[in-house]
C-alpha cells in the first residue's frame, strides 16, 4: 500500500496578498485525508510545518521576506527530504508556490540518489520564472521556476548541494496565461517547454497532455506542482493571483486522469489555495476532487 505523507506549509511569504497561509487545513477541511484514504492509499498527516511570521514588509533588492521564505523553504526541504527516505509519497499542502522551491529540490536530490529521472509537471496560470532583477512585484512566489533552475539567491536555490537543481528539460509548464516580460525571455533563453492556454486552446488538452507526458518510462520520477490558479477563477475562486481563462472542469480532469494513468506521480505539491478569498471553500473542495482523479479515481463507464 502507497504512504502518502502530507505536510502543511501554512505560509504566504512569498505572495503579496495575504490567505494562503491557511491553505493547509482548508484542504483538510474539505476532507482530503478521508478522500485519499477512500482511495486506498495510507494516509499519515505530519501536520503543519513551523517558520517565521509573514513580516509583511516591502521588497529589499527585488525580493519581499527572503529571509522568511529561505527558512520555510528549508522546512519544506527537510520534511519531503524525510518522507522521500522513507518511502512514503510527500504531499506538500501550501502555503504560496514560493515552497515548491524547498519541494522540488529534495525530489531532485532523490531522484539523483535513486538514479530516477525526474520529470515536474508545472501547473499554473503563471510562469513563475521571475529574478529578483525583472519582477514587477518582488513576490518569491513569481520566482521558484527561475530559482530551480539555478537563477535566484545563493541561499534560496542551493538546499541539496547541487545549484541548479533541475534542468530546463525536466519540466513542463501548462495552463500559462499571465507572463511578465522579463519571464518570456528567460523562458525562451532556457529553453523550456510551455503549453500555453493558447496552444491548449488550438490542441485541446488531450494533445496538450499526450505531449506534456511524452517520453516517459517506468524509471521516471513525476513530480506534480499544482497551483490551484492555473484552474479558470470561475470554478476556482480562491487563489491569490486569478487570471481568467483557464482549463474548465472537464479538462482539468481529463489532465489528472491521463497524470494518473501514468502511474507514476511520485510526490506533488497542492498551493496558492487562498480561504480568505475563497467562496464556501469551493475552491479546496475542487482541489480535493481533482486529487482524487490524480489518484485515480474516475468517472469512466467504458471497461
Ligand atoms: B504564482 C507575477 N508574475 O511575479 C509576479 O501564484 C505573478 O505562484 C506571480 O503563480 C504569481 O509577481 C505567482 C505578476
Ligand atoms: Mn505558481
Ligand atoms: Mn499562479
Ligand atoms: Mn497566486
Amino acid at each position: 500500500m502507497k504512504t502518502i505523507s502530507l505536510i502543511g506549509a501554512p505560509t504566504d511569504v512569498g505572495a503579496s496578498v495575504r490567505g494562503a497561509g491557511m491553505g493547509p487545513d482548508a484542504l483538510r477541511v474539505a476532507g482530503l485525508n478521508e478522500a485519499l484514504t477512500a482511495r486506498g492509499l495510507k494516509v499519515i498527516d505530519h501536520g503543519n510545518l513551523h517558520g517565521p511570521a509573514n513580516p509583511w514588509e516591502q521588497p529589499v533588492n527585488g525580493l519581499r521576506h527572503l529571509k522568511e521564505a529561505i527558512d520555510w523553504n528549508q522546512a519544506v526541504y527537510d520534511a519531503v527530504d524525510k518522507a522521500l527516505q522513507e518511502g512514503h509519497m510527500p504531499m506538500m499542502l501550501g502555503g504560496d508556490h514560493c515552497l515548491a522551491i524547498g519541494s522540488i529540490s529534495a525530489v531532485a536530490a532523490h531522484c539523483r540518489r535513486v538514479g530516477k529521472k525526474l520529470r515536474v509537471l508545472w501547473f499554473d496560470a503563471h510562469a513563475d520564472s521571475n529574478l529578483s532583477t525583472i519582477s514587477p512585484t518582488g513576490n518569491i512566489h513569481g520566482m521558484p521556476v527561475a530559482c530551480l533552475m539555478g537563477h535566484g539567491p545563493k541561499e534560496l536555490i542551493n538546499y541539496s548541494g547541487q545549484t541548479p537543481a533541475i534542468q530546463p528539460a525536466d519540466i513542463r509548464l501548462i495552463g500559462i496565461r499571465s507572463v511578465d516580460d522579463g519571464e518570456r525571455k528567460f523562458i525562451h533563453e532556457m529553453g523550456m517547454q510551455v503549453f500555453d492556454m493558447r496552444y491548449i486552446d488550438e490542441y485541446g488538452m488531450r494533445n496538450v497532455m499526450a505531449s506534456v507526458l511524452a517520453n516517459l518510462d517506468s524509471n521516471t520520477h513525476l513530480h506534480v506542482s499544482f497551483d490551484l490558479d492555473c484552474l479558470d477563477p470561475g470554478i476556482a475562486p480562491g487563489v491569490g493571483t486569478a487570471v481568467l481563462g483557464g482549463p474548465s472542469y472537464r479538462e482539468a480532469q481529463l489532465c489528472m486522469e491521463m497524470v494518473a494513468d501514468t502511474g507514476l506521480m511520485a510526490s506533488l505539491d497542492v498551493v496558492e489555495l487562498n480561504p480568505a478569498l475563497d467562496v464556501r471553500n469551493q475552491t479546496a473542495v475542487l482541489a480535493v476532487d481533482l486529487i482524487e482523479s490524480l489518484f485515480g479515481k474516475s468517472t469512466l463507464v467504458r471497461m
